[in-house]
């Protein structure tokens, strides 16, 4: 009799809907789930993203079981645990002697090295099938960008929308428009208060697993108090159903908005949910259209919500793939400073700044607002070494993967990649979050001034970004009326501004060493 097939199931692959069992029957298969040393601490994550992801696989192996599936669930705590995904498939072939091995390709660079590496390193044949939870196969998309000078989101986006159909009309998008993104901007009203997040409390695996971290994982950043994310398909499907019904309809209207102490807004918080496997990202897409369609949220907001799925997460996927191993070392504007302590401390009289670093400490969560416009534009400006950066958005977020990140950070906010992924850096002054939240009226410094020591600093900052890096931007026609401004300037209030900008960086502290890797 030959031996089955083996199926490793990684802990971002959490359905039974995942390519490599498609083709499986229980009765000639043995699956393999493993919690190990090198996933929990390639970088150093945040304690409730290790706790997602632990009780999470741990939730998705007794509902493997349960549907009749042969699971061989390897713990963190085993003594025998070789720490690796490969030690780990070498030990099950000992174990199972399968007659080969398939997995679904991964969601990192890194480990589709090792998986590939396996073709040779394992004594039964392997094979890497693709992820077919992504809606846009990545031939498709290195198809559509084959050619193309500029690969902008908004073409491929339309493309995703003739291809799903979603918010379609014939050939045409429901409205006469593809985009509603300029109703989408709107700033929060003085005492905006969102419904609250559906409590998940946690049950006695996902209180082991907690107790595991704490031991484990003391040292890392962040803290369980609060953890609160779906770790079961069921929860994650009451998470969407609730986001459906109470948030959605203002989704669009504050997803650009920002309030202190107000962690989720209109957000959905279904990233770390989407990303592990608890939910189909198309599935959710046609539930987010059928509301709509049914009258219960307007075209704005489902519109929008759509984009950030079939336009911006599916594109951010492409890019990943299309520009690595590249995109990890790319440094297109030559940062080079360290990134600073108070992005793990929250120690900075910055208020939109430790606000953001509090719920990020809290919730291992910020919404895209203040990843993009506070903590990124920051860095941007501030001139952070790209790397450091992408270590502490991979460590720090519940959602956090490689294959979105990294292009998030390098591409988006940071410029690394000289413009592949974004056409202009979304660079700006403190008028923008003045504008955008209720951060600034109870801040130590004044939003209002451009220079000095109470000046905020994002507005010298903004001037100090573009003048230090003219060669490199000022061909951009989307920078060419900031570029105009700034050359207009006389010349002692633009060196006031460029010194004003010196002195606040020379009080930075660089962060200590050890806190992400
Ligand atoms: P919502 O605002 O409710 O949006 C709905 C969904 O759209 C999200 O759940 C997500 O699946 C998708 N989405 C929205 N924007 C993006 C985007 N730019 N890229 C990919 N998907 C998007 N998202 C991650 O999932 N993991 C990350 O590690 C991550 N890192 C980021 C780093 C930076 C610097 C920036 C600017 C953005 C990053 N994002 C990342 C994208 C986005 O911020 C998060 O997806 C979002 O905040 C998750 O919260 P939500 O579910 O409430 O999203
Ligand atoms: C992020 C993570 C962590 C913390 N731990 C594990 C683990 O113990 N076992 C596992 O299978 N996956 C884990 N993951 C997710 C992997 O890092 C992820 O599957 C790969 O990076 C590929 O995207
Ligand atoms: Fe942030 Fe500047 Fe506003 Fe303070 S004044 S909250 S530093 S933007």
């Amino acid at each position: 009799m030959p031996g089955p097939i083996l199926v490793p199931i990684l802990g971002d692959q959490l359905s039974p809907a995942i390519s490599s069992l498609a083709d499986r029957k229980p009765d000639d298969t043995v699956i393999l789930m493993m919690e190990v040393a090198e996933e929990t601490t390639y970088v150093r994550h945040h304690k409730a993203k290790i706790a997602l992801i632990l009780s999470a696989m741990r939730h998705f192996a007794a509902e493997l079981r349960a549907a009749g599936w042969t699971v061989d669930y390897v713990r963190l705590d085993d003594p025998t645990n070789t720490g690796s995904f490969t030690g780990e498939v070498l030990r099950a072939i000992e174990r199972h002697a399968p007659r080969g091995v398939q997995v679904t390709e991964p969601g990192e660079w890194r480990v589709k090295q090792a998986m590939e590496e396996w073709r040779d390193r394992l004594p039964v044949r392997s094979r890497i099938l693709p992820d077919t939870r992504f809606i846009n196969p990545l031939t498709s998309f290195y198809e559509w960008a084959a050619g193309r000078r500029e690969l902008r989101m908004e073409y491929f986006y339309r493309d995703m929308r003739r291809k799903t159909g979603l918010l379609m009309e014939g050939d045409k998008p429901v409205g006469g428009k593809w985009n509603y993104d300029s109703e989408n901007r709107g700033g929060p009203e003085k005492g905006l208060t969102p419904p609250a997040l559906p409590p998940f409390t946690p049950d006695a695996i996902t209180r082991e697993v907690f107790a595991l971290v704490e031991q484990r994982f003391a040292g890392h950043f962040g803290s369980l108090e609060k953890f609160a994310w779906p770790v079961t398909r069921a929860d994650a499907e009451t998470a969407r159903d609730v986001f459906l019904k109470e948030r959605l309809p203002l989704f669009g209207k504050y997803q650009d908005a920002m309030v202190a102490g107000q962690d989720f807004l209109f957000h959905a918080a279904l990233s770390p949910a989407i990303n592990i496997g608890l939910l189909d990202p198309l599935d959710l897409c046609r539930r987010v259209e059928t509301e709509w369609r049914e009258g219960r949220a307007p075209l704005e907001a489902v519109e929008g919500f759509i984009r950030q799925i079939i336009g911006w997460r599916e594109y951010i996927r492409g890019m990943y793939w299309l520009e690595m191993p590249g995109l990890a070392d790319a440094n297109g504007l030559a940062a080079t400073r360290p990134l600073p302590d108070f992005y793990w401390t929250g120690d900075t009289k910055m208020r939109c700044l430790s606000d953001c670093v509090r719920t990020t400490q809290e919730n291992a969560y910020a919404h895209h607002i203040q990843r993009l416009m506070v903590l990124g534009n920051f860095a941007l400006l501030a001139g952070l070494k790209p790397q450091d950066v992408a270590d502490w958005y991979l460590a720090v977020y519940a959602d956090a993967f490689e294959w979105v990140e990294l292009p998030n950070v390098a591409g988006m906010v940071l410029h690394a990649d000289k413009g592949r992924l974004a056409s202009k850096p979304y660079a700006a002054s403190g008028a923008y979050i003045d504008r955008m939240s209720d951060y600034c009226s109870k801040c130590a410094y004044n939003v209002k001034k451009k220079v000095g020591e109470d000046a905020c600093p994002f507005n010298a900052l903004y001037w100090h970004f573009l003048a230090r890096n003219e060669q490199a931007l000022a061909g951009y026609h989307r920078l060419a009326q900031p570029y105009a401004t700034w050359r207009r300037m006389a010349e002692d209030k633009r060196a006031d501004t460029i010194a004003s900008a010196d002195a606040f960086l020379a009080t930075l502290e660089p962060a200590k060493p050890g806190w992400a890797r």
